[in-house]
């Protein structure tokens, strides 16, 4: 992408860098992610489960641990509801797995995403009286589903929410909420996603009961937590980190299935093979079909079950592939014609699954807030997302009159609108972000954490650089810049030749880069001129050999 602004941090002292007893670059990285000490680079580099919180510091832990102990006793039958998409699946897979794993008899309920929607559904409350269930979990949801609790709670099934959304009305008439967005919580906190905290209850149900947790449960854990762009530091850093170190030396017969299909390595899943491999594959099912299929994965305890699973979602997801491709040209056809200052796109064939995607790669690539909406009925559909500093929520609560349902967070939200209204909703939604979007810079500002010389990347550094992983929101990935790289070839590659690859010269040596979805960019350079680049880092596996690759976040020629 072509960003507006590059923001080169500075190197680091003499002192910091003595502090942390590492190089200038390796120092430098690290503080520019708040470690200065080597206490914090201990915590960072090897995050022990000791410096994790006490579960128990949720005000209403001890009942319900005291409640599931009760219920194991009993003998009771538990029914877990969680949400269609990896934070939900993974969550419900945490606590399906954990209960059955002593001795209870579990039912999972995922919704349908189009069909019931997010949230605690009529349907699944009618599912679990159907088979005995008295005690209900909810995973990832619940904490807004208070007509759904109350229904539970007059078939005689007592309700524990465990949610990490912020909830704007009266809580639920719940047995027990655990949610670290609760407003007055005091655990300390707050960045845990859906499985972080239905992780939460399994590590204190198992603590009360003076068992180990089994290795599964982190795995699963690491699923949710990267999935969820939640902050990668604390506990969630510690989270995914443990659950990617287990599922590199555990068998998992589900995951391993989904490793297989993706064609990843599982002794050396990174966190992007998750971003990009392993996460998009267990959405694929609840974006095209039924989410149900992805848990059942997860879940497999028969090899051959599970090679059933993996190749339905494979092919799940090759048609998500398709689809979104096909829709990004509609869309991109629409937007031709279009300057507004925000975009709308929409077809009403477009499968509801992936409007969020189309809308989140267009506000990307356009840097504009994007809503796309699908929908042949009287009501339509619509996700939109935003770009940093625009509140989508904030000004699509100012259009509120226009919707039937709507919610989200400040970068993505959704709603259903009635179609008459739509050409009336669109103008006030212009008119009202034309006044927001006066405050928001014109281009995204690429963060650089260092100027290096590629001669820095060796396997010793890189090794380093991925000990910093898993990356996210607090931790990015390092991103370097390298000044006066000489152009020695480019081409376009792939579909549509959507990519431009270009080998690159510094010093006498020879580099490969790739500049993804930025193929229309190559009328901007020539063979034998001297470029700027800014990349990441990756080694790439082909043919059984490592090479090392620079994915280029942005380019400019050298002035
Ligand atoms: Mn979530």
């Amino acid at each position: 992408m072509k960003y507006q602004k590059w923001n080169i941090a500075d190197r680091v002292s003499d002192s910091v860098e003595s502090a942390l007893s590492l190089p200038n670059i390796e120092s430098t990285i690290l503080y520019n992610r708040g470690i200065d000490s080597p206490e914090k680079l201990q915590e960072f580099l090897f995050p022990q489960d000791q410096s994790t919180n006490d579960p128990f510091l949720f005000e209403d832990m001890e009942k319900v641990v005291k409640r599931l102990s009760q219920a194991l006793d009993n003998r009771e039958i538990i029914g877990i509801f969680g949400d269609f998409d990896t934070d939900g699946l993974s969550g419900t897979a945490v606590l399906t797995f954990a209960l059955q794993s002593l001795g209870s008899i579990v039912f999972p309920y995922i919704p349908h995403r189009v069909d019931e929607g997010h949230g605690v559904s009529l349907n699944s409350i009618e599912f679990f009286k159907d088979r005995g269930v008295s005690l209900i979990i909810t995973v990832d949801c619940g904490i807004s589903s208070i007509e759904e609790i109350d229904l539970a709670n007059k078939l005689n099934m007592e309700t524990i929410i465990s949610d990490h959304h912020t909830s704007v009305d009266v809580v639920p008439d719940a047995f027990g909420v655990i949610n670290p967005s609760l407003l007055g919580s005091q655990y300390p906190f707050q960045h845990l996603t859906g499985v972080g905290t239905a992780f939460k209850i399994v590590e204190a149900l198992y603590s009360y009961l003076n068992m180990e947790l089994p290795p599964e449960i982190y795995v699963f854990s690491a699923f949710g937590t990267l999935s969820d762009v939640g902050l990668m530091l604390g506990e969630n850093r510690l989270l995914a980190h443990k659950g990617l170190q287990l599922l590199r030396s555990h068998e998992i017969i589900g995951i391993d299935e989904l490793i297989r299909v993706a064609g990843l390595q599982k002794r050396r899943i990174s966190t992007q093979d998750m971003s990009f491999g392993l996460i998009p594959r267990i959405n694929a099912p609840g974006r095209l079909s039924h989410a149900r299929l992805s848990l059942d994965l997860i879940l497999s305890k028969n090899s051959e079950e599970a090679k059933i699973f993996s190749n339905e979602i494979e092919e799940l997801n090759k048609q998500r592939q398709v689809v979104t491709e096909t829709a990004m040209n509609e869309a991109y056809a629409q937007i031709k014609s279009q300057d507004e200052s925000v975009i709308f796109v929409g077809k009403p064939h477009w499968n509801p699954g992936i409007l969020g995607l189309i809308a989140g790669r267009l506000a990307e690539e356009f840097y504009k807030p994007v809503i796309a909406v699908s929908g042949s009925g009287e009501i339509l559909r619509a996700s939109a997302r935003s770009i940093p500093d625009f509140n989508l929520i904030q000004v699509l609560d100012l259009c509120k009159p226009f919707f039937e349902k709507f919610g989200g967070h400040p970068m993505a939200a959704g709603f259903t609108i009635k179609r008459d209204l739509l050409k009336d909703f669109r103008e006030k939604f212009n008119d009202v972000s034309f006044e927001f979007l006066s405050n928001v810079s014109k281009g995204p500002t690429l963060i650089v954490d260092a100027e290096i010389s590629p001669l820095w990347l060796t396997s010793e550094t890189l090794g380093f650089l991925e000990s910093l992983e898993p990356y996210g929101k607090g931790n990015p990935e390092p991103t370097f810049i390298t000044k006066k790289f000489e152009i020695i070839d480019f081409r376009q590659v792939g579909n549509d030749k959507k990519h431009l690859k270009m080998t690159l010269m510094f010093e006498g040596r020879v580099f490969d880069a790739i500049a993804f979805r930025q193929g229309n960019r190559v009328l901007e350079i020539k063979n034998g001129e001297f470029v700027d680049v800014v990349f990441k880092p990756a080694i790439n596996f082909w043919n059984g050999k490592e090479n090392l690759e620079l994915i280029v976040d942005d380019f400019r020629l050298t002035s």
